[in-house]
């Protein structure tokens, strides 16, 4: 049988009336703070994921058995960050009002916003669940307010205080942290404290927001801001898996995977496996 060449996400080929989930990636990154490349992030994982099995033995599930479409790349404007989310905020909003949940790769992790602008007008009780090696929590970076560096500050103005739980985190600037203490709920280093947040989050619905720098980078080199001392990989699996099953997830994103960062290949597969748990664990 002949079939067209449309790369898709491993098993992600379902069409728009049947699918629960819409991967769409975000090949942006130009406002990263110190090593670009995360532009070809989304493109890398779709392509690899066919490295990996459609199986999780530790789930017991197959990507086979579910529905998820799978988009493609947003064709963004490269230079204009309001624009460019602009671009994301449409599709998101598109997926949201045709009642599905949508699954963002990135890109950089400011492509959040864009998605996240749109999630919160569809569900305004919206939290969100954040895992980071960084805080993101400037009100400026360089004096831009739409940075990498600041998307969890502009998500905050979304939806004000108490609303945002941060786990991983383990860099940013003293006045970040001071304000975080003021307005989120910042779990360092690690994801203690996962389960009783999922409680008080029960039936909530929730913006779900993976950087995957919160690898450590012995696990997870091919990222544009490493920073040691981060968690394994089985941690964040664990963690990706909780949060999906138990959590009322209407909407989610993985970013800041750098392929030019990443010769040996292990990041991408990382980033594959991350997304393949993700989406067994949402369905
Ligand atoms: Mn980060």
């Amino acid at each position: 049988m002949l079939n067209r060449n449309i790369e898709v996400f491993m098993c992600c080929d379902k069409e728009a009336d049947e699918a629960g989930t819409v991967l769409f990636g975000a090949p942006f990154d130009c406002t990263t703070s110190y090593r670009p490349g995360t532009r070809f992030g989304s493109g890398a994982i779709r392509r690899e994921s066919f490295g990996i099995e459609s199986y999780s033995p530790y789930q017991d599930k197959d990507l086979q058995d579910i529905a998820v479409m799978d988009l493609g790349d947003l064709e963004l404007c490269l230079g204009d960050a309001s624009t460019a989310l602009a671009q994301i905020e449409e599709a998101a909003e598109e997926i949201l009002t045709a009642g599905k949940r949508p699954f963002l790769l990135g890109g950089e992790h400011l492509v959040t916003l864009g998605a996240f602008r749109a999630a919160a007008r569809h569900f305004p009780e919206l939290h969100v669940i954040h895992f980071d090696a960084h805080a993101d929590l400037r009100d400026d970076y360089l004096g831009a307010k739409l940075s990498h560096a600041c998307v969890l500050r502009r998500c905050w103005e979304l939806v004000g205080d108490g609303k945002i739980f941060q786990f991983g985190i383990r860099s940013g600037d003293r006045e970040e942290f001071r304000w975080g203490m003021e307005h989120v709920t910042t779990r360092r280093f690690d994801f203690e404290g996962l389960e009783e947040t999922l409680d008080r989050l029960s039936g909530k619905p929730v913006y779900f927001t993976v950087d995957l720098d919160v690898l450590d980078p012995s696990v997870f080199p091919g990222t544009g801001t490493p920073e040691p001392g981060g968690v394994s990989f089985d941690a964040l699996r664990r963690a990706v898996t909780l949060v999906c099953s138990r959590a009322n997830v209407v909407a989610c994103d993985v970013n800041e995977l750098s392929p030019p960062y990443d010769p040996s290949g292990i990041s991408t597969a990382a980033a594959c496996k991350v997304v393949r748990e993700m989406l067994l664990a949402l369905h």
